[in-house]
């Protein structure tokens, strides 16, 4: 099955060793920094919280003494190979909506759960799956390191929850959303290779299989009214930055995003 086969009738697809060493090695280095950087700021709630992902890697707070690296790294991240294939396999308008960080939670008590990305964001469930069929967000996971780190429900990104899916997500008549679910394949990735898939699909990560993890997830889509308001302005390249950036089309369209809604706040204020 070609990759975009399988993306329409699974919701994701793997890219084997899309990415070279040199790649994999600028990617991490820089993310590297950026993460030594969170964790020393955020270490109480990293433990606290038991969290498993850190965002917005691309915030200028991250790169304050260095700004040619955040250039470097919106270039890397957006490089023409990984733009062209994306416009291969989904032939729509994509613009970039943000970076996440996946590793493992400080201890093992937390177990993964299943979600579907906007599951924690104010828009009601009945909404989104009102407008299911009519999104396209998307993840493309970056591993740094060897994982079988991500479980999917195929299928998912084209329908709504099943009776089971619904009680499990929600912990609704004493089911809890860490129980197995049928149908799920588990992801396995090496470095090098890239795993699209749909954040609405039904997914959850995998900890206990991975000694360690860190996977750099580049969140990205087609525009939608849903979606496009938790677009920060601040991820995106400035105006003297987005002059140094080659390939342009993912950061463009974001950036006019950004400004249609400031534009948009600013008339009803
Ligand atoms: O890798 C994980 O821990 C979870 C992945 C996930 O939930 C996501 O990419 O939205």
């Amino acid at each position: 099955m070609d990759a975009r086969t399988q993306f329409k009738h699974q919701g994701h697809t793997i890219l084997k060793q899309f990415l070279g060493a040199d790649e994999i090695q600028q990617i991490t280095r820089i993310v590297n920094r950026i993460y030594e950087q969170w964790r020393a700021e955020n270490y109480y709630a990293l433990v606290e919280q038991q969290l498993i992902n850190m965002h917005s890697l691309t915030h200028p707070q991250y790169f304050q003494g260095c700004g040619q690296e955040r250039i470097e790294f919106f270039e890397l991240i957006a490089s023409v190979k990984l733009t062209h294939a994306m416009q291969h396999l989904f032939n729509t308008e994509i613009y970039f909506h943000n970076t996440q960080l996946f590793f493992n939670p400080h201890n093992n008590e937390k177990q993964p759960y299943w979600h579907r990305d906007l599951q924690y964001s104010p828009i009601t469930d009945a909404v989104q799956e009102a407008e299911h069929n009519n999104m396209l967000s998307l993840h493309i996971r970056i591993p740094l390191v060897a994982e079988k780190g991500v479980e999917l429900i195929p299928d998912t990104h084209n329908r709504w929850d099943t009776e089971l899916e619904k009680n499990v997500r929600f912990e609704l008549n004493g089911h809890s959303n860490s129980e197995a679910l049928p149908d799920s394949v588990i992801i396995e990735l090496h470095p090098g290779d890239i795993l699209i898939f749909n954040a609405q699909m039904i997914h959850r990560g995998n900890y206990a299989l991975n000694p360690t993890r860190k996977a750099l997830d580049l969140c990205l889509g087609k525009p939608h009214p849903l979606v496009e308001g938790f677009l920060d302005p601040m991820g995106l390249p400035t105006d003297e930055e987005i002059n140094h950036i080659h390939n342009r089309t993912w950061y463009d369209l974001a950036r006019e995003l950004a400004a249609t809604q400031s534009k948009n706040k600013s008339a009803y204020l």
